[in-house]
């Protein structure tokens, strides 16, 4: 090898990889050799870190420098660059200043995001336990992923573990599931990433040897594409957002053959007759027949029936994608789905049961022992304030109104700061134009970037921050089997700097350093950190003995044994259901919850129903606004990383994001495969290219998010981004999620010229 190569082992959200560098420069990227179906996304960091899109120094907004205090101009400004002891003042003073005329409140530090791999240098944290160590801050709790489920489902099953990916793993799946009723299918395109990195991808392997074994696998999802094309599976197309409904009718089948479980039922579940009652039409007259649901879901009844006996039949299990909790009533599919379950008497069994996320999230059904990661502790927020994640928009539009959440009556702060680092909201938010309106009234905006991302370019300070290359972590994730000594491949580029080191000096001009730092740089955080999850994993005999932290960085990774027991979700609480009773109010399953119904929500009853979205084909709306719009995640970046990157813009149709359309949907509007179109609804309006697709059901848009928003005003967003045209309302007074699946649009040609992209222009003024 010429002596000018180094390679340094480390880790992304999409894999491990081996970094190649020549001459200073990243060349290559490696898999991970014991990756065995590693993401091509780990060969864009060679054009991703040397980007001419790098955020390069510090920089300030035209419009704010020239009066501090002004929202105006917010997307539309030029940045003037400065050096970081301004920069860092003018953070300092604003903080300062804030927290001393309005409070601790007023300072919006959830900085919600991905971030990137590595358990010291996430951004999320590391802004946390600043702001929390200068005095706290409004937080956020919950998130864009599973924020329907991860509130309704305490009340249930009395945890959200599973939503982890801590689901029954692929070796039970393989060795025992029949039949899968894939709700959402299995988009491994998803199965590439997790929070935190992975060393193996294992979700195509657990998939097809599952299929090896002869399990049968049913699709209910609007678009086949959601199983790879190489699986055999049955595909049935449903209405998008009507889940809850086709398992409220399957529900209805198996009770009125008396297929249902009575023994488990009574054992395990609490409220099956108010359930029971619900389905038999007691309490509106309406009982909840294949025949009722078929209406309302699209699946023909005597399919339903189908389904719901063969699931009966033999070893099954129900799976739902979190897409189908993204939406408006989101709570209701996953509270049906473990009521179809509960019936189906199966949970506890291997192989057998519910199950979220199995195939479109990396961590979901990994096979891994439990075994403790570094670990870095956030602090306590003194502010004591957080609002649901999904709600900024109505935070900074309503200051001091009051909004209900699981039970109990909030009131939003009068946000004066937003603090934001590692994450997008001009990417993750819904009804991006609300959000734009809404982000001009906050008088200060910092972010820590790396690139010139949307919400980068909305700031009026950007701090330009290093990527993992360029320093060292180490990294690893509760659901994969591998630690990672994340190596420091890069020096920074351009003046960028570790979000840890901005934060140090900030804290440092506010006189608490040492609470920020607890003395430690970042090289010693890594080793403490190290050295807390290797205590741990000396006092646990099932664990392997960990190296000191020396001899570990050397090595480069460890590996956690593979279990000798395969791990099935409620298993214990089967076994045994008083020495397991779950964390709900009844020890059990909770069908009906009386919890949940004395918060006297009528978007969230006591009991699994079918409430209609705001948005969805049967509704009135679907008048004026034809089409459902499905936005998932893109196969070929992370949200809205590495958009900019050749993988992703391979496959953008004249620059634009593609929408995915049924042919006649496409010829009823003369549009054909390959050209641009507009799609739009009440809230705004974006462009795209049209994929024609007849794996998509008629009546369906299936657009990725991801595409960096790019528009001027709310007449055209022009890039392809979905978050024009969704809905911020939440999922429901309960959990108040995200419903950004719940969205009508119509589309039609666009026949003017293109507009060119702005979004890759770097808004930096030309020196004076
Ligand atoms: N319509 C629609 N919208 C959605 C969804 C959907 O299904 N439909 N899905 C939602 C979901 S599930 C999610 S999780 C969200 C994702 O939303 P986000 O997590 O906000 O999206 P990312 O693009 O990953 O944004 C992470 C940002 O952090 C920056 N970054 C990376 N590393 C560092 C670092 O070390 N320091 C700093 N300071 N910055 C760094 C990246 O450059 C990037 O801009 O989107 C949500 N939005
Ligand atoms: N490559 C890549 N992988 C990712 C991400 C990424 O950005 N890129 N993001 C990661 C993150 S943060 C998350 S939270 C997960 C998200 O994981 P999911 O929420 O499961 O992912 P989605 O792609 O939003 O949705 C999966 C599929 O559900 C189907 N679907 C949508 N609406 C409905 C419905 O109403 N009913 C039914 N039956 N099906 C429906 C869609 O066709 C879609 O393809 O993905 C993760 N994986
Ligand atoms: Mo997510």
């Amino acid at each position: 090898m010429p002596p000018n190569v180094q390679r340094y082992p480390t880790l992304s959200h999409w894999g491990a990889y081996t970094a190649v560098v020549r001459d200073g420069r990243l060349v290559a990227c490696e898999p991970f050799p014991h990756d065995p179906d590693p993401s091509p996304m780990i060969h864009t960091m060679p054009e991703m870190v040397h980007s001419p899109l790098r955020v390069a120094r510090p920089a300030v907004r035209e419009g704010w420098l020239r009066r501090r205090g002004t929202g105006t101009g917010r997307g539309s400004d030029r940045y003037v660059e400065v050096g970081w002891d301004v920069a860092l003042k003018l953070v300092h003073e604003e903080l300062a200043r804030v927290r001393a005329r309005h409070g601790a409140e007023a300072i919006f530090g959830g900085s919600y995001g991905w971030a990137s791999a590595g358990r010291f240098h996430n951004a999320m944290s590391q802004t946390r336990r600043f702001l929390y160590a200068g005095g706290g801050c409004t937080d956020q709790v919950g998130n864009y992923s599973w924020g329907a489920a991860q509130f309704l489902l305490p009340h249930v099953i009395g945890t959200w573990q599973p939503l982890t990916g801590k689901v029954t793993d692929w070796n039970s799946v393989a060795a025992h599931t029949r039949l899968i009723l894939a709700f959402g299918g299995m988009p491994l395109r998803n199965a590439q990433v997790i929070a935190g990195g992975a060393g193996a991808h294992t979700a195509r392997d657990g998939l097809r040897r599952t299929v090896a074994a002869g399990a049968r696998i049913v699709v209910i999802s609007p678009s086949r594409g959601d199983m790879p094309a190489d699986i055999a599976a049955e595909w049935i197309p449903i209405r998008p957002n009507t889940d809850a409904a086709l398992m409220i009718g399957m529900a209805h089948v198996l009770l009125e053959d008396g297929r249902h479980d009575a023994a488990f039922l009574s054992r395990y579940c609490h409220g099956f007759e108010r359930y029971a009652a619900y389905l038999r039409g007691a309490e509106d007259g309406q009982p909840k027949t294949a025949e009722w649901a078929a209406a309302i879901c699209g699946v023909p009844a005597d399919t339903i029936r189908r389904l719901a006996r063969d699931a009966a039949a033999c070893r099954s299990l129900v799976n739902c994608t979190w897409s189908l909790q993204r939406a408006h009533h989101g709570e209701q599919p996953y509270w049906a789905c473990i009521a179809l379950a509960a019936m189906l008497g199966q949970i506890g069994l291997p192989g057998g049961g519910f199950s979220f996320g199995l195939g479109s999230i990396n961590s979901a059904g990994n096979p891994r022992i439990d075994a403790a990661v570094p670990e870095f502790h956030e602090g306590r927020n003194p502010a004591g304030r957080s609002i649901p994640v999904a709600r900024i928009a109505d935070m900074l539009l309503h200051p001091g109104a009051t909004y209900p959440f699981n039970g109990k009556e909030y009131r939003y702060p009068d946000v004066r700061l937003v603090y934001w680092a590692g994450g997008n909201p001009f990417h993750h938010h819904q009804d991006l134009n609300r959000l734009h309106a809404a982000w001009q009234r906050p008088e200060t905006i910092v972010v820590h970037e790396t690139w010139w991302t949307p919400t980068a370019r909305r700031a009026d300070i950007v701090l330009p921050t290093t990527t993992t290359l360029e320093r060292e972590d180490i990294g690893a994730s509760s659901r994969d089997r591998y630690v990672f000594a994340m190596h420091r491949a890069l020096p920074p580029q351009g003046q960028s700097r570790d979000d840890y080191e901005i934060y140090r000096e900030l804290a440092a001009l506010g006189g608490y350093e040492a609470a920020y730092t607890e003395g430690r740089d970042a090289r010693q955080w890594l080793a403490h950190m190290y050295a807390g999850m290797r205590a741990r994993w000396a006092q646990d005999p099932a664990l392997p003995p960990a190296p000191d932290f020396e001899a570990f960085w050397r090595q480069g990774y460890l590996a956690l044994p593979a279990p000798d027991r395969d791990f099935v979700l409620f298993e214990d609480f089967r076994r045994d259901p008083l020495a397991h009773r779950l964390h709900t109010p009844s020890g059990r399953i909770e069908l009906y919850s009386e919890r949940i119904a004395g918060f006297g929500y009528e978007d969230c009853p006591g009991h699994p129903a079918w409430l209609p979205p705001a948005e969805w084909l049967g509704a009135d709306a679907a008048r004026h606004s034809p089409l459902h719009l499905i936005s998932s995640q893109p196969a070929r970046r992370l949200h809205s990383q590495l958009d900019p990157a050749r993988l992703a813009g391979a496959r953008k149709i004249h620059g634009r994001e593609p929408v995915r359309i049924h042919p006649d949907d496409a010829a009823a509007r003369g549009i054909g495969d390959g050209e641009p179109v507009r799609i739009h609804n009440a809230r705004g309006a974006c462009l795209a290219g049209a994929v024609l697709d007849a794996g998509v059901m008629r009546g369906v848009l299936v657009m990725s998010t991801g595409a960096w928003f790019d528009a001027d005003d709310a007449t055209l967003e022009r890039h392809g981004n979905p978050n024009v045209l969704t809905p911020d309302i939440g999922t429901s007074r309960l959990a108040q999620g995200s419903s950004a699946l719940s969205t009508l649009v119509d589309i039609e040609p666009w026949t003017g010229a293109l507009p060119s992209l702005r979004a890759y222009e770097v808004p930096v003024a030309p020196d004076a």
